[in-house]
């Protein structure tokens, strides 16, 4: 295999970033260095899942009244390890946990940043070898440095997030981030151990042929949703319909792959469930930022992610996120926003 030296390594592409900041601390850099080393970690685990006896329930469960795995908690031990013995984060919150963990040292106490995460989304694939994934968002605390932080520098609304990105755990593991510059993939080459620019400067097209949602709750969701899905599966000149349905069940995945190729993915309220399943700080805000930053758009069905002001740590919300001119098609149904 001929080895392309030019390609830049996740360091050297935010060291270049930076050098065109000369203000900048590189706390920024550092934290996203952080979150890369703990998804090595979570990588090499995962992919022995199948080879050690690290499959199954713990028998707890968590704070969504959900069965914890063995990986998830490997997974939010190593987040929140790397960060606590890290310089460049005053505290966390995990879905995995019921509450914030403040990193109440003298050099914590003194970052500019929170990070939020899901360290592994998607966890109940992990039994079947599909694809899985950590999610994260970063906000610059709102309480003066010096001091502790507290739930109000974690309570803040996504359009607040200086970074937020997510790794998948695929056919390749992938890390991909978004700041106000832009959105780069870096896919994991483990002949050196580093993350290498694959896909820089990502956009989702405007439009695309694939839509994504759970099926099995089709009459659980409202009519506007409905009459929007009943759309995607017609036959129509305009929209290049009917489109492909694709859904894996693990977020990540199925938006990675909407980004990348133009899609809709949905998690609408439904019946039982009117704020449906996915967690507003831990997996939309992120995705949110992203996507939009990569020229899509996600809502709740009725305002901007992005724009939500979170009330509590873990509180769900319907999400809809894509490629623009999906949106606005899903919009035609369920109101602009
Ligand atoms: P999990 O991390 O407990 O598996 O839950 C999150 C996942 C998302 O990644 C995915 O989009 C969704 O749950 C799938 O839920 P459903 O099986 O209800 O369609």
């Amino acid at each position: 295999m001929i080895v392309n030296r030019q390609v830049l390594t996740l360091d050297e592409f935010t060291i270049k970033q930076l050098r065109d900041f000369p203000n900048a601390t590189g706390e920024l850099s550092g934290l996203l260095r952080d979150i890369g080393l703990a998804a090595k970690r979570v990588n090499v685990e995962v992919n022995k899942a199948g080879l050690v006896d690290i499959l199954g329930d713990t028998g707890t469960v968590n704070i969504q009244g959900e069965e914890v795995k063995k990986m998830d908690e490997f997974a939010n031990d190593q987040l929140v390890g790397v960060l606590r013995h890290g310089i460049n984060c005053a505290g966390i919150a995990s879905e995995e946990l019921d509450d914030i963990v403040v990193f109440d040292d003298e050099v914590s106490n003194n970052s500019k940043y929170i990070c939020m995460f899901d360290p592994l989304d998607g966890s109940s694939n992990i039994d079947v070898n599909v694809s899985i994934g950590t999610i994260f968002g970063v906000y610059r605390r709102v309480t003066p440095k010096g001091t502790p932080v507290t739930m109000d520098d974690f309570l803040q609304a996504g359009n607040k997030q200086v970074a937020a990105g997510y790794i998948i755990y695929g056919s390749s593991t992938i890390l991909v981030y978004a700041t106000k510059r832009g959105v780069n993939g870096f896919t994991l080459d483990p002949s050196i151990g580093e993350y290498s620019l694959s896909h820089p400067d990502i956009k989702c097209p405007p439009t695309g042929r694939i839509y994504s949602v759970n099926h099995g709750n089709f009459f659980q969701y409202e009519d506007p949703v409905r009459n929007y899905i009943n759309v995607c599966q017609k036959k129509n000149k305009s929209n290049g319909g009917p489109y492909t349905q694709r859904y894996i069940g693990s977020m990540v995945a199925d938006v990675h792959r909407n980004l990348v190729k133009g899609g809709i993915f949905m998690y609408p309220g439904t019946i039982d469930k009117p704020n449906g399943k996915l967690r507003l700080l831990y997996e939309c805000n992120p995705f949110a930022y992203i996507v939009e930053k990569a020229g899509g758009k996600a809502t709740d069905g009725k305002q901007r992610i992005l724009d939500i002001q979170p009330k509590e740590l873990h509180e769900r919300t319907p999400f809809f996120i894509g490629s623009i001119e999906m949106m606005e098609e899903l919009e035609s149904f369920t109101g602009k926003v």
